[in-house]
């Protein structure tokens, strides 16, 4: 018996490395701390009433956000464990499989739970707000798709102290991932944190689709939407067709792995090669979903702080949609050395080259904003101009990497790195961060002290070119991804070093930037305008934070910039004052169900993960259940009185 419960306990949790007991003991007392902060301060309720069962999009986008920041730092912490274990040659810091482990949850947790959760904090900070609607179209399928992505990360990120970590690179290609070669648990975390997180993104997908083509304020045609909201449709229309190829891809690796099944093994039938179209056929298209929101940003931050209309609207739009149809037909570059005809290589060369043009045109469009507008060099604005010759220069070793015979050179080595940490870092995270500087006040009601985000800004800016330039050399001098090590023989020792100097400037970064909003929590100026940075869309009419229904009366939209047209028409005396009256607000109630619907896909996910059956099917039998109670439930919505409008728009300091 003793013996037996040994043997689990030594499968079951990962021990044997100081990392990882380190990693157990901080996450024990964070538990600790947080249980002991909740009862001390009664705040069980609070967090359950507030934050647990809301459905508010506003709450939402903080939590996606905050865990989108933990997530940053997680997979920041990996890449610098890598960094370090390679600044020199022969280093003894890491061993193979731990790098292994570590550069695999490093890619999947940047891709999937930081830069996916980021964007969706964005979507929901931003969109209905610009939209002038109170809601998104589905708010319980919101919450739903939040706690889904939340448990989803959360399992996964167990891997790392129960089970093992998946370790067969982020796309988990197999035989590597098969049974035979990655045995264990790890894998499976992989396949069922991606899967669940994965469904809630496909929902986040469609609610955002629905809400951007039905919610806006009477009198926004689409050719009026800004474009941000345009951007969200383009990446949500991209989700929609790419997600269920995921979806599928994924089970039918748990098959091969869960039930013997041979899709992609050679023996019995199988192909590997098919998992690499199929999971590239979702893969390509997922930077894009994740890289066309940035531009929307731009778009937005470009044409307000150069105080000028965006140039190019139409073509701007246009080129957001190009690029999501043409983003489906380029998946094969990723493997152009595996051996197929011409005619097949030259397709997918040539339409992967042809992203550039749209992206081109857009980078013209925002110089061409810029070009005579009165720039005003605030923290949004400042990440937006470092975004530009980065995103160029990453578009244009991309171009490199699409001729396919140099291609045969270059295919994996630590050139791509450079290549995707370039559009990934210059375009993704510097038009998150760019995007999360703007919209800051409109959520929180104060403004991110500018002079330590400078500090944060230049290290990661800096940092990122110390970083990433060497390893386009080193790629040249024929050093492929994913080793772990190296010897002195090679000539790779002075910009390995190099280049881990360049990632800690931008860890360095990252520390003031929390610094700078621990510090701006307290001390940053507070916006009583609601519109700080004299915005041109209509979140920006509102007062900040934002409240509970967004806009005690709808916007009525006559122009696009209509908040802009309206300030303007106001300061010239033409502006006619609508008298605005005032209504009982719809608004949806809050509910439990998708956070304890959550749960229970957690509960499927760990007991396949470990082939548990029971469990699994505990969890089945909870969410079915969720979703039978939530059909009963007839009373999920309710009036906000006039009274309680008048209240709360007065406590802002508004009067209507
Ligand atoms: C903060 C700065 C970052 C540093 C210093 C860094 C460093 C690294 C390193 C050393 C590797 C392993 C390369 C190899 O040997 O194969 C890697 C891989 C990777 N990184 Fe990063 N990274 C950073 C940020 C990011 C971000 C923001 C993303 C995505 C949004 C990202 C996505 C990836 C992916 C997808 C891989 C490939 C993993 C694989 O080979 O399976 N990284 N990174
Ligand atoms: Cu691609």
């Amino acid at each position: 018996m003793w013996e037996n419960i040994k043997d689990f306990a030594s499968t079951f949790f990962v021990t044997g490395d100081p990392l990882i007991y380190g990693a157990d003991v901080s996450i024990v007392l964070t538990i600790i701390a947080i249980l002991f902060v909740l009862t001390k301060y009664k705040k069980w309720g609070w967090l359950w009433r507030e934050w647990l069962t809301t459905v508010d999009h506003k709450r939402i986008g903080i939590m996606y956000l905050i865990a989108s920041l933990l997530m940053l730092f997680r997979g920041g912490v990996d890449a610098l464990l890598m960094r370090v274990q390679l600044a020199f040659p022969n280093v003894e810091f890491l061993h193979s499989d731990h790098y292994n482990a570590i550069f695999t949850t490093h890619g999947t947790i940047m891709i999937l739970f930081m830069a996916m959760p980021m964007m969706f904090a964005l979507f929901n900070m931003v969109v209905p707000l610009q939209l002038g609607a109170r809601d998104v179209a589905y708010p319980f399928l919101n919450a739903l798709s939040f706690w889904l992505f939340m448990l989803g990360a959360m399992l996964f990120n167990l891997s790392f102290v129960i089970g093992g970590s998946p370790d067969a690179g982020w796309l988990s290609y197999p035989p590597l991932s098969q049974n035979e070669f990655s045995p264990g648990p790890g894998q499976n975390f992989y396949i069922w944190g991606i899967q669940i997180s994965g469904i809630g993104s496909l929902a986040t997908g469609i609610n955002f689709i629905v809400t951007i083509l039905k919610m806006r304020a009477p009198g926004m045609k689409l050719s009026k939407m800004p474009l941000f909201s345009w951007s969200v449709l383009s990446s949500c229309i991209m989700i929609i067709f790419a997600f269920p190829i995921l979806t599928v891809t994924l089970a039918l690796l748990f098959l091969d792995r869960f039930a013997g099944a041979h899709f992609f093994t050679m023996d019995g039938g199988g192909n590997p090669m098919m998992y690499l179209n199929l999971i590239w056929m979702w893969g390509h298209p997922e930077v894009y979903i994740v890289v066309v929101p940035a531009f929307g940003i731009f778009s937005e931050i470009v044409a307000t702080f150069s105080r000028k209309k965006i140039f190019g609207y139409k073509s701007m739009v246009w080129a957001m949609m190009i690029i999501a149809v043409v983003s489906f037909f380029t998946w094969a570059h990723h493997f152009f050395t595996m051996g197929t005809s011409a005619s097949v290589i030259a397709f997918f060369a040539i339409s992967t080259m042809i992203v550039g043009i749209p992206t081109g045109v857009k980078v013209f469009n925002w110089l061409f904003t810029m070009y005579r507008g009165r720039i005003s060099f605030k923290q949004p604005m400042l990440w937006t101009i470092a975004f530009i010759p980065c995103f160029v220069i990453g578009g244009a070793t991309g171009v490199m990497l699409a001729v396919a015979p140099a291609d045969y050179q270059y295919h994996n080595s630590y050139f791509l790195v450079a290549h995707f940490h370039q559009v990934l870092i210059g375009g993704v995270v510097f038009g998150y961060l760019a995007g999360i500087y703007y919209w800051w006040p409109k959520l929180f009601g104060f403004k991110l002290d500018e002079k330590l985000g400078k500090w944060g800004f230049w290290f990661w800016n800096i940092g990122f070119y110390v970083c990433f330039m060497p390893q386009y050399a080193l790629g040249f001098m024929g050093m492929t991804r994913r080793y772990y090590t190296y010897g002195w023989d090679r000539g790779w020792a002075d910009l390995n070093l190099v280049s881990t100097v360049g990632a800690f400037m931008m860890g360095i970064g990252f520390i003031f930037q929390v610094w700078q909003i621990a510090y701006s929590i307290k001390h940053g100026e507070r916006d009583t305008t609601g519109d700080p940075w004299n915005g041109r869309t209509l979140e920006w009419s509102i007062p900040s934070p934002a409240p509970f229904y967004n806009f005690a009366v709808v916007p009525q939209v006559k122009e696009m910039d209509d908040w802009w047209e309206t300030k303007e028409a106001k300061a010239n005396g033409t502006y006619k004052e609508q008298p605005a009256k005032l209504e009982p607000i719809h608004m949806p109630k809050n509910s439990g169900i998708p956070f304890i619907m959550a749960n229970f896909w957690f509960l499927v996910g760990f007991g396949f993960t470990f082939g548990w059956v029971w469990m699994a099917v505990i969890g089945f039998i909870g969410v079915f259940a969720c979703m039978w109670a939530r059909s009963f439930q007839y009373d999920t919505d309710y009036y906000v009185p006039v009274e309680e409008v008048r209240r709360t728009e007065a406590s802002l300091g508004r009067v209507v």
